[in-house]
């Protein structure tokens, strides 16, 4: 053979040899896959109980049954999952979570401070007739980021500038319960001269009165939901730093004039830019940039519980964020941040709180909540759902006899007091509440202590419907 024929073939080898090594890349791409899951929810709504029992039954799904409804675990074709949260550096604490629901007596884990990750690798057989094609079995690994739900309300703020989320918060500011109980703090930023020199220890002393009228607008018996910035409520690593220094103009009308340099409103306004770009621009981009679905959980009955004004605030929060997500092409986040979603679940949590009869009522409730959102889903193509849902079943039910008549009821132990109850919880209204619902004290679904949540023998019984959601958020995954 000729110098020009072995060059050919050597070149021929080489191509045969790529050609050989792609293959073998794309055989071990097709065995593991990801998909990341934002879990997204206003504080308390139950996202870290969620977490952890999603986590603890996929981690037994190779030998519990406890997911009937998850057709990959029923048809015996999960191997094996493993939990690889520590490779991230901040690991979602599923043992101490676990350990808390298990112990005797158990007890809910605390509120979320920090950010954590969970990283679960699922190793599961295919199904029969792809295991010829694709190999016998692959890998799912599944992402899923907790968080203070607090922080979840600064993603509005990226899209306003100062002034804008001045003029939105004066108009929360004009109603009740916050102009009762922001007086004095609303006087106190009438009396300032905004385009005075700004002077750095009154900035801190009126941010520190803001940060105290947010946790008293967060507690009992207001439990409101749009407090922003996030951080001032829930600080984390940012705790004591002037970037918090932070809150906004509320004054019945805007200051007149240019805004001097080194004026007050000069400084209130670049802490503002400041907290957007340093603090929530990367968070968003950092953790919800490539999610792939999403579920967004809400407590629909504390919102029931607490009257109109918390409903309100709550449904307002709630639309808020949504709107943000806007996941159509010419959304704000998908212009900035490229998520590639195509599915949403709407979860209404702690459906274990009424019975089994009115979970139907639930689902219809969270719609009737979120329909705006869910409608503008739908039109730019996205599957949604709402379910009702109990990460942790911490109830059982029951009968009564009341006047001849059999009532179905709840038995479970109250979670301030761990005394043992039976009660019939009442009904989820399928409308959204007229005024006179309210003050009727039509609604009081009570808070319960978790029933145990064995480390291991999972059962359906311990809680309602994860297996559908699973199914609807995964099942396509295993393939
Ligand atoms: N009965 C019942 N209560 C639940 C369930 N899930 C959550 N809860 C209640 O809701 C509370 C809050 O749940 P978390 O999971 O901590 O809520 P979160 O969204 O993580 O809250 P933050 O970390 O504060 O943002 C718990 O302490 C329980 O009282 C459930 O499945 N059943
Ligand atoms: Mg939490």
């Amino acid at each position: 053979m000729g110098i020009g024929g072995r060059l050919k073939s050597w070149i021929g080898d080489q191509r045969v040899e790529q050609l050989r090594d792609r293959l073998a890349e794309l055989a071990e791409q097709s065995t593991e896959h990801h998909l990341r899951l934002a879990v997204t929810g206003l504080s308390q709504s139950g996202k870290t109980v969620f977490i952890s029992a999603l986590v603890h039954h996929l981690l037994h799904a190779h030998r519990s049954g406890s997911l009937p409804f998850f057709d990959v675990a029923t048809s015996g074709r999960i191997i094996g999952s493993r939990d690889l949260s520590d490779e991230s550096g901040t690991p979602f604490p599923l043992q101490q979570a676990i350990a808390g629901l298990g112990r005797e007596p158990p007890h809910w884990p605390a509120s979320t401070r920090e950010l954590s990750e969970v990283r679960l690798a699922i190793r599961y057989r295919r199904p029969p007739g792809l295991r010829r094609v694709l190999g016998e079995s692959a890998t799912l690994y599944l992402d899923i980021i907790d968080y203070p739900g607090e922080w979840l309300l600064d993603l509005p703020m990226l899209e306003l500038s100062f002034e804008q989320w001045c003029a939105s918060q004066q108009r929360l500011f004009e109603q009740e319960p916050r102009l009762s109980v922001a007086s004095d703090w609303l006087t106190r930023l009438r009396q300032v001269d905004w385009h005075a020199p700004a002077e750095p220890a009154l900035l801190q002393e009126l941010s520190g009165t803001y940060t105290r009228l947010l946790h008293r607008l967060r507690s009992d018996p207001y439990a409101l939901s749009l407090l922003q910035p996030g951080r001032c409520v829930l600080p984390g690593e940012l705790e004591g730093t002037e970037l918090l220094q932070l809150f906004p103009l509320v004054l019945p009308s805007w200051p007149m004039g240019a805004i001097p340099d080194g004026s007050f409103l000069a400084l209130l306004k670049s802490r503002y830019e400041q907290y957007r770009q340093q603090v929530v621009r990367p968070f968003y981009l950092r953790h919800f940039s490539r999610f792939d679905r999403q579920v967004v959980l809400v407590d629909c009955l504390k919102t029931l519980n607490r009257g109109e004004a918390c409903f309100e605030d709550m449904q307002r929060a709630l639309n808020g964020i949504l709107q943000s997500f806007n996941y159509g092409r010419n959304g704000f986040l998908r212009r900035l941040f490229k998520p590639r979603i195509d599915r949403v679940l709407f979860a209404s949590t702690k459906a274990d709180h009424v019975t089994a009869n009115q979970h139907h009522n639930l689902d219809r409730f969270l719609e009737l909540m979120i329909q705006d959102a869910q409608r503008d889903m739908g039109f730019e193509g996205i599957a949604t759902r709402c379910m009702a849902i109990a990460s942790v079943r911490s109830t059982q039910a029951a009968e009564a006899q009341v006047d001849g008549q059999t009532l179905s009821c709840l038995r479970g132990w109250r979670k301030d007091s761990d005394e043992e109850i039976a009660l019939f919880p009442g009904e989820v209204p399928t409308e959204l509440p007229r005024a006179e619902d309210w003050t009727q004290e039509r609604f009081r679904f009570i808070d319960f202590a978790p029933r145990r949540l064995p480390q291991n023998e999972l059962q359906p019984s311990h809680h309602i419907r994860l297996d559908q959601l699973l199914e609807y958020m995964t099942g396509d995954q295993f393939r």
